[in-house]
């Protein structure tokens, strides 16, 4: 896999191209890419590349808009693959995931899901900006093995941990592991607010549940 494609993958989230992406996603696919390795390597380079740039005042929010509605465009090529490539069918655990109220990314949240859904668990996708009650109470309803959150804003992280405390009311801790993560999260953060694990990325996310599930 050349170094070029991977560039000219970046480049098209960098550019919003969402036609671009979606075509250089199927490209991959054709090519026998990695749809992880196309993704980390290549789009998301692109999409950090845009948050830099915002961070700094060099882009602006139109443009962090495009980056994602690009980057879901090729996300959403590589997804099947990504299930398909799953090797292990067994059902390892019941997860319930979402992204916490008041924050709306869902691009790494949906990547996680879908790792872990592919590696075999059941994966209950709360989707954006959901409630803290609502993890409990679907915790609760399906019987879950691991409560995941997401957060990718310093704002609304401590939602976090108002998602162990709400696991704690309703008496469902610790039977029912806690794990967080999102670009801000640490393992400390997540050590503060009595989680049970964090992971920065999606293959760590899904080895973290194994370890959870196992004991
Ligand atoms: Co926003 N945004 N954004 N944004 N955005 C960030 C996060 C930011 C760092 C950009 C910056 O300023 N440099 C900054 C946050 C600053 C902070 O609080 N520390 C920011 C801001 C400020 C905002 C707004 C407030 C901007 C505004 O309106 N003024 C606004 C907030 C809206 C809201 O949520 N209420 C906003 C809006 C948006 C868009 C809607 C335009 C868009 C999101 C679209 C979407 O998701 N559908 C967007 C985007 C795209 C970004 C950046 C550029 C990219 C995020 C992303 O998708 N990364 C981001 C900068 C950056 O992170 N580089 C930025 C790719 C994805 C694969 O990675 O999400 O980190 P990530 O997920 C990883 C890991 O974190 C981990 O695994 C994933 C896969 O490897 N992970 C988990 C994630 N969740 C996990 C859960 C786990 C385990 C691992 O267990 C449960």
């Amino acid at each position: 896999m050349s170094q070029e494609l991977y560039d000219v993958m970046a480049q098209s989230i960098i550019d919003g191209e969402v036609e671009e992406a979606s075509l250089l996603a199927e490209r991959a696919i054709a090519e026998g890419i990695d749809p992880l390795a196309a993704i980390n390597e290549g789009f998301v380079k692109g999409l950090d590349h845009v948050g830099e740039e915002f961070g700094c005042g060099e882009m602006f929010l139109p443009d962090l808009v495009l980056a994602a509605e690009a980057m879901k465009a090729a996300v959403a090529v590589l997804e099947p693959e990504l299930e398909r490539t799953g090797q292990e069918r067994a059902v390892l655990g019941r997860v319930v995931i979402g992204t916490v109220s008041g924050d709306i990314h869902d691009i790494g949240k949906t990547l996680v899901a879908t790792m872990l859904s592919a590696s075999g668990f059941q994966v209950y996708d709360l989707g954006v900006d959901v409630d803290v009650a609502a993890f409990a109470q679907k915790a609760r309803e399906v019987n879950a093995d691991i409560v995941g959150v997401s957060s990718l804003l310093t704002t609304t992280m401590v939602k976090q941990r108002d998602v162990v405390e709400a696991l704690e009311d309703l008496g469902l801790r610790p039977r029912v592991k806690v794990m967080v993560g999102g670009a801000p999260v640490t393992h400390s953060w997540a050590a503060e607010i009595g989680a049970d694990g964090y992971s920065e990325d999606a293959m760590g996310a899904v080895q973290l549940a194994k370890a959870l599930v196992a004991g």
